[in-house]
């Protein structure tokens, strides 16, 4: 099919299976040897965390030759970096939230590792800076001040902005996990930062699926209000089945009808004719053997690309005529047999 859409994944999408109640069951793969996935499926970009490229220690002296090399295997692979995230949630420093920590050294870390993140974007070829604020937020409330900690927040986007003029900032919001509560929960809450920074053309967002559902949104008309305000940068496309931990299933396997609503929002707005991607956010299963253990992002893709099929067959003119007539019930059931492969 020809498409315009360009599909990237993260290195952490073919995981070992590790979860909270057990530990890794699938051997680990060589950083190549993901790569390879990535090509044979048809992706045009990998996502990263800043140490995805090189490890957080790395000595400055040594930083540019380590990138060199990840971008050499990369462009091998006729493969982009699509986006750097700092990983603030590993390190002790960060054990509080590195953004909204009571302690200012801890603040100072956090910005002092998201400009090493921008020194790697910048080598390895990406403007985009994603902002997945994992622990700035709190378990008990007292713990910390809100309105400070969105003070540092804004501090922190700013930092990041005037650090180097080129980059974009795309805040990918998640309502909790790890935290009970985490601060700036939704789309709407970063938007409304975006306009307070010192640069708000270069402050966006990155929408996921999963996010938006554990924050009992319905991520289509999240993504049509972030566009609304030309601010949809890019996506984790998955999906979740409740509201209980970040499941990140693959595309449309949960609530078909929520994902084709997702493609809907995007086809119609022509998303990712400018260059933006088509991000996805996949876990395999902890019971997927090893030698198979990718399906899940190419069902993902698969899904979607099958989905965009489905929303270019629906006849715009049958969709006007019934929504005229006011017959919703009617245009349901026009959906539900595009769905099921019916019309
Ligand atoms: C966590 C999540 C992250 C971000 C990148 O829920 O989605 O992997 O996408 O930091
Ligand atoms: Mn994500």
């Amino acid at each position: 099919m020809a498409t315009h859409y360009r599909f990237s994944f993260g290195p952490w999408n073919l995981s070992e299976g590790a979860d909270p109640f057990g530990p890794p069951i699938r051997p680990t793969r060589e950083f190549g040897e993901k790569l390879e996935i990535a090509r044979k499926l048809g992706f045009q970009g990998i996502q990263f965390h800043d140490d995805d490229v090189i490890p957080a220690d790395m000595p400055a002296s040594q930083m540019e030759r380590g990138v060199a090399d990840v971008k050499k295997l990369l462009d091998d692979h006729g493969l982009q970096a699509e986006f750097i995230a700092p990983r603030l949630w590993e390190d002790p420093r960060t054990v509080d939230g590195p953004v909204t920590s009571n302690r200012k050294e801890e603040r100072q870390y956090a910005i002092e590792r998201s400009k090493r993140a921008v020194d790697i974007a910048r080598m390895i070829g990406t403007k985009d800076i994603v902002w997945w604020p994992a622990r700035e937020g709190t378990y008990i409330r007292e713990s910390k001040n809100a309105q400070d900690s969105f003070s540092y927040m804004l501090e922190y986007a700013n930092a990041l902005l005037e650090y180097d003029l080129n980059i974009r900032i795309l805040g990918e919001m998640k309502p909790n996990e790890p935290m009970d509560l985490m601060y700036l929960p939704t789309t709407g809450h970063f938007l409304a930062l975006c306009y307070k920074t010192v640069d708000p053309s270069r402050s966006g967002i990155l929408i996921e699926s999963a996010h938006a559902i554990l924050a009992g949104l319905d991520p289509s008309d999240e993504m049509a209000y972030a566009l609304w305000h030309d601010k949809l940068w890019s996506v984790h496309l998955n999906d979740q089945n409740g509201l209980k931990y970040d499941q990140d299933k693959a595309f449309g396997t949960v609530d078909l009808r929520r994902a084709f609503n997702q493609v809907w929002v995007l086809e119609r707005v022509g998303y990712g004719k400018d260059g933006a991607w088509v991000g996805l956010d996949v876990k395999a299963m902890r019971t997927q053997p090893h030698e198979i253990a990718f399906r899940h992002l190419e069902n993902s893709k698969e899904i979607f690309l099958q989905l965009v099929e489905v929303c270019r067959k629906v006849d715009p003119q049958e969709v006007q005529g019934l929504t005229q007539a006011r017959d919703y019930e009617g245009l349901e059931l026009l959906i539900v047999k595009h769905l099921m492969g019916l019309r």
